[in-house]
């Protein structure tokens, strides 16, 4: 049983990254947005807000995220898929939206519901499912690593190491 509420690592203060879903049905796409920011060595807290069954904790959450210490908000959502907007609506952080991949639409009423914000509250969107999950978590690493050298660091050798493993099943493909 995963503990949703609970932070990974540290102390409140430490942790700049919150990784919200709109159910529990969207963590097995979020998993791969933790998993990532672990991988790159970023502290997060991660919770299940709905913003349609959940509307007062979401604008609990999201009116009290900048004092909360948070720098980034990552959020998935599937179908009608409100939540990342409605952060975005009552923050001024960065907020990152994973359109979760749907059985009826394959995800693509979670990619216009988040990626067709109106003029105003931009919240910036990454692919469908698992690869958006985990770019998200490159996406937030890269906007913390504009403060944080170690991190940026990090994020470059995560990127030597990507190309090294492309050039090598290149190479393999010739043998
Ligand atoms: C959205 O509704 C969630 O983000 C989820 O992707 C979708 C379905 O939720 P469940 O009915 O599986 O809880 O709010």
């Amino acid at each position: 049983m995963v503990d949703f509420d609970q932070q990974v690592e540290g102390e409140m203060a430490m942790t700049k990254v919150a990784v919200i879903m709109g159910s529990t049905s969207d963590w097995p796409t979020m998993q791969l947005t933790t998993t990532q920011l672990d991988q790159l060595g970023i502290t997060y807290e991660k919770r299940v807000i709905s913003a349609h069954r959940m509307p007062k904790q979401l604008l609990d959450f999201a009116e009290n995220a900048r004092n909360n210490g948070l720098s980034v908000i990552i959020a998935g959502a599937g179908g009608a898929a409100h939540l990342p907007g409605m952060i975005a609506a009552s923050t001024t952080l960065p907020v990152i939206g994973v359109p979760i991949k749907t059985r009826t639409l394959s995800g693509i009423d979670s990619l216009l519901s988040i990626v067709q914000m109106p003029s105003g509250v931009p919240v910036g969107t990454v692919a469908i499912g698992d690869a958006g999950a985990s770019n998200a978590a490159l996406y937030a690493a890269a906007i913390l690593a504009v403060n944080d050298a170690e991190l940026a660091e990090r994020l470059a050798d995560y990127r030597t190491a990507q190309t090294e493993r492309a050039l090598a099943s290149g190479e393999a493909l010739h043998e």
